[in-house]
């Protein structure tokens, strides 16, 4: 009897202690230390946890349920968090770059040991499924190996002088404080795509993530620090600081901070792009994408339905690079419509942590707003709805932000209507039917964003147009391979009201170092360049 009374009063103290989690949610935080009690969570790290400033809620996308409260940043902390940044720059700078290879090697291992638990929290917290959360970390993963790398080769040059006994160096130097701005929907990459570059260059980050996903961020800071902390390193070097629109702002403004990396909208990154600018510090966008798929009359279906299906639907529609528009040449078109139908039909729907589960919850209740939106325009403006067009309402669904993958086809296919040519960041594909692949890209290239792009076809002459100076105008010009998922090895990033900007491989480091050309007189006699002579 006394036993079972204090079984009970057991089971009560767990429960308020785990207040009512359920035991998904609860089993996901525990196996990243994130504590599942009620109290509130530090969102600042500078070298120690703190937070004072408003509350922040993570709210599970799925449930509906609130996972943790998180303490941002009041302003006094994000004024010491930066001058503990700047001096954490000192410091690393002087670090040799490939001692800091090795610190990166390190965290690449601490990071993959948490692979599948830090998936798990992607997939808990942002709403995508598990097998792309996990795909996210590996994606941080991989980049780390590249850094290391990296930080054996981020090499200057030696230029031929024109006058003897000269030689030019250019040197790449670490840059100084690197701000990282980052969108929800890529939680954990996108900061390890600046993290690893930043970090091999030698500068410190910090990190302002989406106010929406606080506790990946935290999860990784804790991973992230924990290596640094047992190499003597400032823990600085790798910052984080939860906080809302005043600190982004802040952040922005902060003549302290040498480049702002952000990750967002295009309304919002106009205005980042101005006020960096204005005081002259560096700036990396990567802005909207409205990624168009083209399907010619020769593409091969069995690679080209399963890419725009994933491309479409996959992370619901909220990847930067998902497959917004899509061009069926004339003679495919009523097939490769009725096929994808079908695909979008077998869509398994439900708990992103679920090992079948293909559709998880759109991240927010305010974005079913915006595909709701986008419904009413579209069907105002006569576009047909093949397949979709509403929210998932029976339980437990109705519990999520579920809305069904859409396939419209408007009425006009305009580019510069607002249909074609603003980003709808859910599941939202438009479909219009060519006759050329002429007009296709003409298509493709009509509208403002930049990102992302791809053709299926099995004629080489094809590829070579859209490939070409006549092609496609995107920073990302695939064939026979889908609009997302790229890999990290080459620079990622868009054109024109994408923003310009290029993270992760190719030459994306060079801009996280500042460039000194270095001309140097060996020899003993005052020559000037260009032939000028000064002598008196
Ligand atoms: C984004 O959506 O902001 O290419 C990034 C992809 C991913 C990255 C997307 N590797 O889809």
């Amino acid at each position: 009897m006394l036993a079972g009374r204090r079984l009970a009063r057991q089971n009560i103290t767990w429960l308020a202690r785990s207040r009512g989690l359920s035991s998904r949610a609860s089993t996901v935080l525990s196996s990243l230390d994130i504590p599942t009690a009620s109290q509130e969570l530090p969102g600042v790290y500078d070298g120690s946890w703190k937070g004072s400033g408003d509350i922040f809620e993570s709210t599970c996308p799925t449930t509906g349920e609130v996972l943790a409260r998180v303490k941002s940043a009041a302003p006094e902390e994000l004024r010491e968090a930066l001058a503990k940044s700047r001096e954490a720059y000192h410091y690393f700078r002087t670090v040799p770059a490939p001692r800091r290879g090795e610190i990166l090697r390190q965290i690449r291992h601490a990071l993959s040991n948490k692979r599948d638990e830090l998936g798990a929290l992607v997939s808990l917290e942002m709403g995508k499924i598990k097998t792309e959360g996990t795909g996210e970390v590996q994606e941080f993963v991989d980049m780390c190996d590249y850094a290391v790398g990296l930080s054996r080769m981020m090499n200057g040059r030696v230029v031929s002088s024109e006058r003897p006994g000269h030689s030019i160096l250019e040197v790449p130097n670490p840059l100084g404080v690197v701000a990282v701005l980052s969108a929800f929907n890529f939680p954990v990459a996108v900061y390890g795509w600046n993290l690893a570059l930043s970090m091999a260059a030698g500068n410190a980050t910090l990190w302002k993530p989406s106010p929406s996903t606080p506790l990946c961020s935290i999860a990784v800071t804790k991973i992230v620090s924990r290596v640094l902390e047992e190499n003597g390193i400032p823990g600085a070097v790798a910052g984080l600081i939860i906080g809302g629109k005043d600190v982004g702002e802040a952040i922005v403004e902060d003549k302290t901070v040498d480049m702002v990396s952000f990750t967002g909208s295009e309304a919002v990154g106009r205005t980042v792009g101005k006020v960096v600018q204005s005081r002259f510090g560096k700036v990396l966008l990567e802005l909207g994408g409205n990624n168009a798929a083209v399907i010619m009359p020769d593409a091969d279906m069995s690679l080209a339905l399963p890419a725009v299906f994933f491309g479409a639907v996959g992370t619901a529609g909220q990847r930067c690079t998902s497959t917004r528009r899509l061009y069926l040449h004339r003679d495919i078109a009523p097939e490769f419509l009725g096929r994808l139908e079908k695909l979008y039909s077998s869509v398994r729907v439900g708990d992103p942590l679920a090992k079948d589960t293909l559709l998880g919850p759109l991240h927010t209740r305010s974005a079913i707003g915006i595909y709701q939106d986008a419904l009413g325009y579209l069907r105002d403006a006569g576009a047909e709805i093949i397949t979709g067009g509403e929210r998932y309402d029976a339980p437990p669904l109705d519990q999520g932000n579920f809305v069904k993958p859409t396939i419209a086809v408007p009425k006009s296919p305009d580019p510069s209507s607002r249909i074609w040519s603003t980003e709808t960041f859910a599941p939202v594909l438009c479909a219009a039917v060519f006759d050329h692949v002429e007009q296709a890209i003409e298509w493709n290239n009509a509208v403002p964003q930049g990102l992302s792009s791809t053709l299926f076809t099995r004629d080489i002459r094809t590829i070579g147009k859209w490939i070409g100076p006549e092609g496609s105008d995107a920073g990302i010009v695939n064939v026979n391979v889908g609009t997302s998922g790229a890999e990290i090895g080459a620079a990622f990033g868009g054109n024109k009201s994408t923003g310009w900007g290029r993270e992760s491989g190719g030459d994306a480091w060079k801009q996280y170092v500042r460039w000194s050309a270095c001309t140097i007189n060996f020899s003993d006699k005052a020559a000037l360049a260009q032939g000028v002579d000064f002598s008196a």
